[in-house]
């Protein structure tokens, strides 16, 4: 091949290499807020608390229910605001703008990506030939030496290997790692997450990929400054070289609008998250909609693969009436399926028992990281459906708990299409066995293409409705509401 000779950097270049950077600061950041929720890292989807290979939390949590009900919600750990966005246990914050990041992040990555083959600009980035590693073991000789300014054209060895790889392999590494940790694209195709052998490898080797990043931008930003500074900051952001006090000032406001991004959303989110998670939902929800929507569990695990120690959340109820009703066996339990339909039913345990059983080993995924399989037995929604018959005007299904939580009861609301999937089940069995407390009992709600927030536990009633704005606090759910949760719960 002939020597390639490069102009300067075309602007869509330095403009998607500026983009890059604001959201992969905000990705990180995000990231490590979403880490902050399970600060602990597993390589079996078993995630058995105490055998994290690495955990960024002292607190104690035991995986045994005898003396009391342990929650994962204890789990969490409030990470400082400098490091995760928007810190102090914001797990909601976080997703919105891991999600909201991910979706400007792709794009300009793939116009990028683009822009890069329709011009010659790939070959400053792909090498094209195997002499690149014995001139990379040179280069290194150099650069062992203190010798930083190899010239290449622009790139030497070392740094285009170094570029290509963060390009080409940890990009793509992170979208596909960070993809099969949900339960949306893991309900719908369970092959897909067993890639990496199970989501918390994934999440452990997502980390590892955050991890890479952070170093590679660290030592990105000290070769930057430490080989021929002036030239490069008026390559990166100029096109061309430049004089020393100009490079000064352009590093100075890139830093600077990085930075005054970065406080103005963790501020906002600190201060007004209801505002974030409407505003932010509006982008992300639409897309997510469009991709999960159609997405239906087929899961379907094998009894050695259910997990020893199920984790629990949610503090069983404290209730007299609740506390009445487990103390007779739930013989009194009555279910109340009301709302919209045309014809309103009471269950008890007697009439559960009468109704065909379905049985599926799935796997669950809590927001907060931890993951586990188990064998639910129970009855179809599909029962209830076509058993209540809804009126055309009933949109969603909401299931009211047993449980409060500071004085609010618990609830979550689904789409009714999402009710009709057939792995959605009222279960009242876990692993064989009826259903201990912890795990609610008598029964509660699985859907098996979302997270575990949505499914219901200790379940009181069941109600039809058109729209769930008076419901609550009006956003979907208890966990919307408290904790500024997405509705969409398939990722
Ligand atoms: N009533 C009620 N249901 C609930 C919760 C809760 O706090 N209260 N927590 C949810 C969350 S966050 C998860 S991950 C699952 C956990 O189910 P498990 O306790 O059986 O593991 O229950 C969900 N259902
Ligand atoms: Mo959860």
């Amino acid at each position: 091949m002939g020597i390639m000779v490069f102009n300067d950097f075309p602007f869509w270049l330095r403009f998607a290499h500026f983009i890059n950077l604001i959201f992969i600061v905000m990705l990180i950041r995000s990231g490590i807020e979403i880490l902050s929720a399970l600060p602990k890292l597993y390589w079996h989807d078993n995630a058995i608390p105490g055998k994290e290979w690495i955990r960024f939390t002292k607190k104690k949590f035991l995986p045994d229910f005898k003396k009391r009900v342990w929650i994962s919600l204890e789990e969490e750990e409030s990470f400082p605001s400098w490091l995760s966005l928007p810190g102090h246990k914001n797990l909601g914050m976080g997703r919105h703008w891991h999600f909201f990041s991910i979706i400007f992040w792709i794009l300009n990555g793939a116009i990028y990506y683009i822009l890069l083959f329709t011009s010659n600009e790939w070959q400053r980035l792909v090498p094209t030939s195997w002499s690149i590693f014995p001139q990379a073991f040179h280069t290194m000789m150099q650069y062992a030496n203190f010798n930083f300014t190899v010239h290449g054209n622009p790139y030497d060895p070392i740094q285009q290997l170094a570029y290509f790889g963060v390009i080409f392999i940890l990009g793509p590494f992170m979208i596909a790692t960070g993809a099969a940790m949900s339960p949306a694209i893991g309900a719908r195709f369970p092959w897909y997450p067993k890639i990496f052998r199970g989501r918390q490898v994934a999440r452990s080797l997502h980390f590892l990929g955050m991890v890479g990043f952070v170093l590679f931008i660290i030592i990105h930003i000290s070769m930057v400054m430490l080989t021929n500074f002036p030239e490069n900051m008026g390559n990166i952001f100029l096109g061309k070289a430049t004089s020393l006090g100009i490079a000064i000032g352009i590093f100075a406001l890139f830093v600077l609008v990085v930075l005054a991004i970065q406080v103005w959303a963790t501020g906002i989110s600190l201060r007004n998250p209801r505002f974030v998670q409407h505003k932010l939902g509006y982008v992300i929800e639409p897309l997510r909609r469009i991709l999960f929507r159609k997405a239906i569990s087929k899961q379907q695990f094998l009894k050695s693969d259910i997990t020893p120690f199920f984790r629990a959340n949610g503090y069983p109820p404290e209730t007299k009436e609740y506390k009445d009703l487990l103390e007779n066996k739930f013989i009194n339990w009555k279910m109340k399926v009301h709302g919209l339909v045309e014809n309103p039913f009471e269950l008890s345990l007697a009439d559960l028992h009468a109704i065909k059983k379905e049985i599926q080993i799935t796997e669950h995924s809590c927001i907060q990281g931890w993951t586990a399989i188990g064998e639910w037995g129970g009855i179809s929604m599909n029962y209830i459906i076509s058993r209540c018959k809804p009126l055309a005007n009933a949109r969603y299904v909401v299931f009211y708990s047993y449980q409060y939580t500071e004085g609010e009861q618990f609830y979550e609301a689904i789409h009714i299409e999402l009710a009709k999937h057939h792995q959605t089940i009222l279960a009242y069995e876990m692993n064989g066995e009826p259903l201990d407390v912890p795990h609610g009992a008598p029964m509660r709600l699985r859907i098996e293409t979302q997270l575990g927030f949505k499914m219901v536990k200790w379940i009181k009633s069941i109600e039809f409705v058109s729209s769930y704005q008076n419901i609550g606090k009006g956003q979907g759910g208890h966990r919307e509401d408290n904790m500024y949760y997405d509705m969409g719960a398939g990722i």
